[in-house]
């Protein structure tokens, strides 16, 4: 067959065993051929299955250069279904060209995939900019090509959240190259900048947002996209063309995690709203940068950009219901829900049950908390992080969609702006999957339309001070959690012995997980100061360890 005949120049290298985890698969590039071959192969398969467009990205998000990596869009713009994992482990893993076939074979039979279909498969590939990237991209052709009458689409280089977001407009028969991509946001952004109240006019320097690109793909991005907006000023720092190296010392994991500025800025940037991409431009962090310490930043993390957002939502939702005037369907209660992980500072989970919100927890991954928020007509998830979305469901919209149309015989009312404003949202923001980039341009209309500085922003609520702490183990599996991750049920008595420490401590909270990534025990513990969310976290590793 043809993919025995393919799969031989692929071989998987010995001692390889790699698993989909969280992210897809993620390795050393230089080992990873075989796996991104076979995952062409899987794309194509899944695109059969569901007689719809499917997408294959190749990037490492926001590990280092020399490493790549490989994942699936699902039709709907999602992660790949978690029901096919186990058939990508399983592939993945296949020793010999004779066993992947038979795999192959078997997994084709169960889930009655049909080669004559109506539709033959089609897949759209895209890759960052991971010198690694191109030979890879070639290996995912051949897998696609494997497969009898598939189609693959070289999308070239690309951020993570634009090829899921060209899968989704695809599969929704509208219009989804990358100038699509770049008009959609510029012109919804557009359309909430011009619906924000007499202009509030800030200051120079607090009009002007300087982003650090990770020297990744989305400093590039955002140097297109930011000339199609001509209200804004944005400089774009470590956008890769400067010589500087790919998430080193730069980008939103670092800066999230380390809490210090990113390489290229400095003391003169003080008070400057500032904001961090990561490698594939998928997570957002923003940050100021401290006038008594330039190696200091104010974080405003993904929970404050959920708290900015879940603000505006509601804010938005309340004008929708005021003055009614008698209509049908006026009194439409949207379900607004916010779903955050164990990661989310304490602080922020009061702030915004205190707004009076719904929020539920979900383990870490993006595939947890964008499926949960799919439960709401909005749901408006983030990790900590800065990887996050607004969902809107299709019934909301249509509603809304009717509502805008009853109130523009109002034209003008405040009512309506708002109708408009929740449509110009669901525009902009990208539901397939968490973007920086159109996570930014919301950021950015939302202070625009309050008048608010990066300092008033981040004065929504003060953080608990935390600390995160990995401890090396041999099998990272023998932890297992409940309750979103926040309880250990195995091994016994761990959790009872983490419940003392914690008690000793004032607004003391920590849990323990396995990584999906690396094969470490993940600490986390916050608590009223520093040096006791410091203390505490030393003393529930030492009970992982
Ligand atoms: C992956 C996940 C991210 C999660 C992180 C946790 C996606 C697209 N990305 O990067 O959501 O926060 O893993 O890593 O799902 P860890 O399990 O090693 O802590
Ligand atoms: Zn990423």
């Amino acid at each position: 067959s043809l993919i025995l005949n393919s799969s031989s120049q692929y071989p998987l290298p010995q001692g390889v065993k790699l698993s989909y985890g969280t992210a897809g698969f993620r390795a050393d590039a230089s080992i990873l051929e075989s796996t991104v071959f076979r995952v062409g192969i899987l794309a194509a398969l899944r695109s059969l299955k569901t007689q719809s467009l499917t997408g294959l990205m190749i990037t490492a998000s926001h590990n280092k250069v020399n490493d790549n990596g490989v994942k699936i869009a699902d039709p709907s713009g999602g992660m790949l279904t978690q029901e096919w994992e186990p058939f990508a482990d399983a592939i993945a893993n296949s020793p010999t060209p004779q066993h992947l076939v038979q795999l192959i074979d078997e997994f084709v039979k169960k889930e009655n995939i049909r080669f004559d279909g109506v539709r033959s498969a089609e897949i759209l590939l895209g890759r960052d900019t991971r010198p690694s990237g191109e030979s890879l991209l070639e290996a995912a052709k051949q897998g696609v090509y494997s497969i009898v009458g598939a189609t693959a689409t070289d999308m070239g280089i690309l951020t993570t959240p634009q090829l899921h977001w060209m899968v989704r407009a695809r599969n929704k028969g509208m219009k989804a190259t990358e100038l699509d991509y770049f008009e959609q946001l510029s012109s919804s952004f557009r359309c909430l900048v011009d619906l924000t109240p007499n202009q509030i006019k800030m200051n120079n320097t607090d009009d002007k947002l300087v982003v650090d690109g990770a020297n990744g793909v989305g400093g590039e991005k955002l140097e297109v996209l930011k000339k199609m907006l001509n209200s804004m000023v944005i400089e774009v720092r470590n956008s890769g063309k400067e010589g500087g190296v790919l998430n080193e010392g730069v980008g939103a994991d670092y800066v999230q995690k380390e809490k210090v500025v990113p390489q290229g800025f400095y003391l003169k940037d003080a008070g400057i709203r500032c904001a961090s991409l990561d490698g594939d431009a998928d997570r957002l962090v923003y940050f100021s940068v401290q006038s008594n310490n330039a190696s200091n930043i104010d974080l405003v993390d993904g929970d404050k950009i959920l708290s900015l957002f879940a603000l505006f939502i509601k804010e938005q939702l309340s004008i929708l219901k005021m003055e009614g005037d008698n209509h049908v369907d006026e009194n439409y209660e949207a379900r607004l829900g916010v779903v955050q992980t164990a990661y989310a500072n304490g602080a922020s989970t009061d702030y915004l049950k205190q707004l009076g919100l719904e929020v539920v927890f979900t383990p870490t991954g993006v595939k947890y908390l964008h499926e949960k928020a799919a439960e709401y007509d909005i749901g408006i998830y983030f990790e900590a992080n800065g990887h996050g979305t607004i969902l809107f469901s299709e019934g909301f919209l249509s509603w809304l969609d009717a509502r805008n149309n009853e109130l523009s015989k109002s034209k003008g009312s405040e009512q309506q702006k708002a109708a408009l404003r929740l449509l110009a949202v669901s525009n902009l923001i990208n539901q397939a999957v968490g973007d920086a980039l159109s996570g930014l341009l919301l950021v950015e209309a939302i202070l625009q339309y309050k008048g608010w500085s990066i300092h008033n922003w981040s004065e929504l609520y003060h953080d608990l001070p935390s600390r995160q702490l990995k401890v090396k183990v041999v099998d990272r599996t023998a932890v297992v959690t409940a309750n979103a991750e926040t309880v250990v049920v195995r091994p016994p008595l761990i959790q009872e012995a983490i419940n003392v420490e914690v008690a000793k401590y004032p607004r003391g909270r920590s849990f323990i997980r396995p990584s999906g990534t690396e094969d470490v025990i993940r600490v986390y513990a916050e608590a009223s100061i520093q040096e006791a969310a410091d203390s505490l976290a030393n003393s529930v590793a030492k009970l992982a360890d």
